[in-house]
């Protein structure tokens, strides 16, 4: 008798041993999630996509030990939107935020939210810039509206605290410090979003001596918009145009009056120079004179004789080498954060996700900033590690979407994607890379219209090969060929050889709009 019960106690004992194993282990195959995001990164200038501008080895690293989508897009390229769409996997029409300046419902479901359902510890650290408080962490540490480059303030969970230093490495030291101080046995999703490269692009100075050779002029770079519907012309992004305060870094004895407005009447850069120049120590200002000072006394001595183009060039060599500067600091400091993962054993039970807000001009078309459809600001930067379901060196060419991350996001870490979650889950395309049933078609809406820059609404479809754009204020079409016209410059909306074309586009474009719930009317 006594044996019986010591044999069914055994049982009973191993039983519920394997049970806890089990637990432990589903505890354990839940993947952290590192979400490493910054602010209007262009593809060019990330050597995994193109090395002609600048190396980027960190970065390229999490593509090339994981997979890099070459072909990722936002569903509206601005940033607070953009933000929105990534937490709600929803479009802007339905998640309420179209534009810049619009408060983010906090109350409404995101993925973070999900997560801490799911029993994640969720945090963020570094630009949220959607108006209103974040929800969904356990932990935020987040820029006041778009945030300062020296020395910015940070608001964490309430309280506001002025940081000494560059953002880039602040906002990497206060991750690492998150993770390293408190970070508990759940598994986690943390949030680092970079202020850079946004403008106005103010590099630390350890920077100051790279990219001492002038980089090459677009080919686009001289765009006449000429087969474009007026849009592209009434807009206001030409670097030609830029600052020379705020954006050249000039100081007021060279400048003297700086008169352009970026589209908006009552800016005035220099006064927004001269704040930035005020936060400044007198440590960090006398660095930054000992490099920006030659180069106003350059300007000053040579402004004169310069043409109109030469004034251009020149300032695109400005705009380009001081943003590059920014990004090669996003580099190095997402290698510090790396080497943390690497030397503490979290490097290879992470999902690592290096995105942006949206892409960027550096130079094509004449431009600066985002906004349009076409590829440089509609396409973003994308790419993924995470070992135990993506092959290292894995390429996907499928159009996947910022819209895409949140399903992605809760699927990997097993939790329930809602119903209205308009994004999908991108694990499919972990294991197959090529998955021919993806998607055929994207659809993208922009709608700041006033404001910044004077980019009219639009809306549109793109395919595989193809691209169809409506500037419904002003009843315009273009479409572009996207095999045979990769810079986008020949419109040929209204063709008679492409009306076929055209016409299967805007029925697709209709179709989009319908799956995705827009309202009748814009
Ligand atoms: C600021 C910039 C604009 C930029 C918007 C939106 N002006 O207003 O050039 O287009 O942000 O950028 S600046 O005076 O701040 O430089 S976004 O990334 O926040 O959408
Ligand atoms: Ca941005």
């Amino acid at each position: 008798m006594k044996k019986i019960a010591f044999f069914i106690f055994g049982i009973y004992l191993t039983t519920i041993l394997n049970c806890t194993k089990i637990a432990e282990q589903q505890e354990v195959e839940k993947p952290n999630i590192l979400f490493l995001f910054t602010d209007d990164h262009a593809k060019n200038a990330l050597s995994i996509y193109n090395d002609k501008l600048i190396q980027t080895p960190n970065i390229d690293r999490i593509g090339k030990e994981g997979m890099v989508f070459n072909n990722a897009f936002v569903t509206n390229s601005l940033c607070g939107p953009s933000r929105a769409t990534i937490l709600t996997g929803k479009y802007s029409h339905l998640n309420g935020f179209m534009k810049n300046g619009d408060r983010f419902d906090g109350a409404q479901p995101t993925f973070p939210k999900l997560l801490q359902s799911a029993g994640y510890q969720t945090s963020i650290v570094g630009k949220w810039h959607l108006g209103t408080t974040p929800t969904g962490f356990d932990y935020y540490n987040v820029l006041r509206g778009q945030g300062s480059y020296y020395n910015p303030l940070l608001i964490e969970n309430g309280d506001t605290v002025i940081h000494q230093g560059h953002v880039t490495d602040i906002i990497t030291d206060l991750s690492i410090n998150y993770l390293k101080d408190s970070i508990s046995d759940k598994p986690f999703c943390m949030m680092v979003q970079y202020k850079a490269p946004h403008r106005n692009w103010m590099p630390h100075p350890r920077y100051f001596d790279d990219f001492a050779d002038d980089l090459p002029i677009p080919e686009t770079f001289y765009d006449d918009y000429n087969t474009r519907s007026e849009a592209a012309e009434k807009s206001d992004m030409r670097i030609a145009d830029m600052f020379l305060s705020m954006d050249m870094k000039l100081m007021p004895d060279a400048f003297g009056e700086d008169n352009e407005t970026g589209g908006l009447a009552d800016f005035n850069p220099a006064k927004n120079w001269e704040n930035n120049i005020n936060r400044m120590s007198p440590e960090q200002l006398n660095k930054w004179m000992t490099y920006y000072g030659p180069i106003n006394e350059f300007y000053k001595n040579n402004i004169d004789n310069w043409s109109e183009k030469e004034l251009a060039e020149w300032k695109y060599q400005r705009y380009m080498k001081d943003y590059l500067r920014c990004v090669k600091s996003v580099d190095d400091n997402i290698g510090r954060i790396l080497k943390y993962l690497e030397e503490n054993d979290l490097l290879e039970n992470t999902l690592i996700v290096y995105s942006s807000d949206q892409g960027f001009y550096l130079g094509e078309h004449g431009w600066y900033d985002k906004r349009f459809m076409y590829e440089e600001s509609f396409g973003t930067p994308m790419v993924m590690r995470y070992p135990d379901k993506i092959k290292a060196g894995s390429v996907s060419e499928e159009m996947v979407m910022n819209l895409d991350l949140a399903a992605t996001f809760l699927e990997i870490a097993g939790a329930p994607v809602p119903d209205d979650m308009q994004g999908k889950s991108m694990l499919p395309l972990f294991s197959d890379p090529g998955k021919s049933d993806w998607r055929d078609a994207v659809y993208y809406h922009y709608y700041a219209n006033v404001g910044w820059h004077s980019v009219q609404r639009h809306e549109g479809v793109r395919t595989k090969t193809h691209k169809l754009i409506n500037f419904y204020d002003l009843d315009a079409w273009e479409l572009y060929d996207l095999e045979n016209d990769q810079q986008e410059l020949n419109n040929i909306s209204g063709k008679t050889e492409f009306v076929k074309m055209e016409d299967a586009l805007k029925n697709k474009l209709h179709a989009l709009r319908k799956e995705y719930k827009l309202p009748n009317k814009n």
